[in-house]
């Protein structure tokens, strides 16, 4: 490689590497919102706010996490979109997210714990959409396959189910 070239490239890796949050684009929801990201977001798609449809949401990375939970009987198989995929989704800068169910439930879960762990915002339970009385329509997830040391109290309180809105804080 020329003297040149490698300098295009290095400057365009330490562009890469060295940005801030990417303002992305989102495309606006086509069906029913089932998550809203507000707060310390770049990437919006409804005035200040990043609203996703199931659709969205499942055409995001994500992961298939089976395992017993304390709220399940026997294995369960849980899909949805990576936590990590979301933030970058959405360009999230904060440190916390409160996430908030649709009971009101709300818990503020580090950033950290969707980078650290494939932690997923489940959107299905066993191949299929859970409705809101079987703790749909998003089931935050973690990987207790992955980390057997997660299944603990304070993982658990972060398990928030029919979960409506995350603010980036
Ligand atoms: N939507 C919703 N998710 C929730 C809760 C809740 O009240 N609503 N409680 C949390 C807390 S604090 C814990 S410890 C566990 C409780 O699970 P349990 O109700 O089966 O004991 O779920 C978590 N997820
Ligand atoms: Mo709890």
């Amino acid at each position: 490689m020329s003297h040149f070239f490698r300098s295009v490239v290095a400057a365009a890796l330490c562009t890469a590497l060295l940005a801030p949050a990417q303002a992305g684009t989102l495309a606006p929801p086509k069906g029913a919102v089932v998550l809203t990201v507000t707060g310390k977001i770049a990437t919006t798609n409804v005035g200040a706010t990043a609203q996703f449809d199931l659709g969205q949401l499942s055409a995001l990375p994500g992961r298939v996490t089976e395992t017993e939970t304390p709220w399940t009987k026997g294995k369960t198989r849980f899909e949805g979109p990576l936590g990590s995929a979301l933030l970058d989704a959405v360009g999230a800068s904060g440190e916390s997210l409160h996430v908030v169910a649709l009971n009101d439930y709300a818990v503020d879960v580090p950033v950290e714990d969707f980078r650290k762990w494939p932690v997923i915002l489940a959107v299905k339970k066993d191949g299929k959409p859970m409705s809101v009385r079987d703790k749909g329509p998003i089931f935050v997830i973690y990987p207790f396959d992955v980390d057997p040391s997660l299944y603990n109290e304070r993982t658990f309180s972060r398990s928030a189910w029919q979960v409506k809105s995350i603010e980036v804080r």
